[in-house]
């Protein structure tokens, strides 16, 4: 027997990896592993009879030929299936999507991906080979790419997620079914924890980064816990989230992390604790332990381990134009214009600064016909100013929040440099900068 598997804890596009390379290799049976991810449950119990994976104990009464590992590349996530890989008489094939580019399965011939999703690589595969779908295996399949690009939303998806997307849609995948599997919180349990870490989360600036931290004792471990983290990481601004579980009747503890950059990669952090994952979405269980001493532990760790956030000395632009408060209308006007610029700051004698003075408050001037008076009358007299620590977030409240167009930073009361809205986006969107330079 030919078989397919995937990792422990099998989630939704691990899921749809399996039922993809099945219909890519006709005769491969696709084995189960023993735990499902909660956010799995639903469509695993809305299509059993479609997913049709056998147990482990079954295969194990074959003879294993070929062995096809999907949605992981590494040893650990695929112990609980070591009797069937050892027994193998035939060749040991990975595809996976996650960046580290070595595997430690032994004998494994990995092909990998770089897709939002893994399930995109075989749903490109069947596409590029003119094969079909059932409606109900292309649900199956879209509902994994949903998930592991966050709806297409993570920094992580390609455009060959969407054509397989579209492709799935051309093999009738039904996008209210996946709406249905998708669903977070559908249990009881879930919407009450949702509500207690949201009350009783701390928020912590580690290097300028923010970072939310929660804790809750149960007795043991219940369902839909990572499903419960994701949502509350959904609904805040913040950088990073550590939501820390004791349970106090198993004596363990899970520990859900999630990160808005791939800078705060969770899984380091995770590894730490035996855990594993992505950059932004990793978890760890720890065993035998208790929560308090864990979250100790991990407190102590978080410090160390995350990188300080960007700060203005990284975004601003050194060489500042600058206006001479004592300028006229018209030659502010006019540097502004030769300089390609929308503002610029404003100081005073001694080199000071005294204000900002943008095209807006110029074209005030202008039309009460007073382009020959002093820039210090029309300038923006209130500013935001910041300073070399000031970090990437507090620039972002004082951009969006405030309205503010143009930071000048202050060193040792001297204007040192100048950040605008244009800077930061170029700063949160890399490729921003480099399409527009192309
Ligand atoms: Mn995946």
């Amino acid at each position: 027997m030919n078989i397919i598997i995937g990792h422990t804890n099998m989630d939704l596009d691990c899921i749809g990896s399996m039922v993809l390379a099945r219909r890519l290799n006709p005769g491969y049976a696709a084995v189960r592993s023993r735990l499902i991810h909660p956010v799995a449950q639903n469509l695993y119990n809305i299509y059993n009879p479609v997913v049709d994976f056998i147990k482990i104990e079954e295969a194990m009464r074959g003879e294993i030929g070929n062995v096809i590992v999907v949605d992981t590349r590494s040893l650990g996530r695929i112990r609980e299936f070591a009797p069937l890989i050892e027994s193998r008489t035939g060749g040991l094939t990975v595809y996976d999507h996650h960046p580290d580019d070595s595997s430690d399965i032994p004998g494994a011939e990995v092909r990998g991906n770089s897709f939002g999703a893994n399930t995109t690589y075989f749903a490109i595969e069947l596409m590029r080979r003119g094969m079909t779908l059932d409606p109900d295996e292309a649900t199956i399949a879209l509902a994994g790419i949903f998930a592991d690009t966050g709806n297409f939303t993570h920094g992580s998806v390609t455009a060959e997620d969407f054509l397989a997307a579209s492709f799935l849609l051309e093999q009738r995948a039904s996008p209210a079914m996946v709406s249905r599997i998708l669903k977070p919180l559908q249990e009881e349990h879930q919407m009450s924890l949702f509500h207690q870490i949201l009350n009783e989360m701390v928020y912590q600036d580690i290097h300028g980064n923010l970072v939310a931290l929660s804790y809750v004792v149960m007795d043991r471990q219940a369902g839909g816990l990572a499903a419960v983290v994701e949502k509350v990481f959904d609904v805040e601004d913040i950088d990073a989230l550590f939501s820390v579980f004791s349970f106090s009747e198993e004596k363990s503890v899970l520990i859900v992390a999630r990160s808005r950059h791939d800078r705060i990669a969770v899984n380091g952090i995770m590894q730490s604790f035996g855990g594993g994952g992505h950059a932004r979405a990793s978890s760890a269980l720890v065993k035998g332990r208790t929560g308090g001493e864990v979250f100790r532990e991990f407190m102590k760790h978080i410090d160390s381990s995350l990188v300080p956030a960007a700060m203005a000395t990284s975004l601003m632009t050194r060489e500042v134009r600058i206006i001479q408060q004592d300028w006229s209308l018209i030659e502010a006007s006019m540097f502004l214009e030769s300089s390609n610029l929308t503002g610029a700051p404003v100081v005073d004698k001694d080199g000071k600064l005294a204000g900002i003075i943008t095209l807006r408050d110029i074209m005030k001037g202008r039309r009460a016909s007073q382009m020959h008076a002093p820039v210090k009358a029309y300038m923006t007299r209130k500013i935001v100013t910041g300073s070399l620590h000031t970090t990437v977030r507090e620039l972002e409240e004082y951009f969006f929040r405030r309205g503010v167009g143009q930071i000048p930073i202050i060193d040792d009361e001297k204007l040192v440099g100048i950040i605008t809205r244009t800077d930061y986006l170029n700063h949160i969107y890399p490729d921003r900068a480099q399409s527009a330079e192309n």
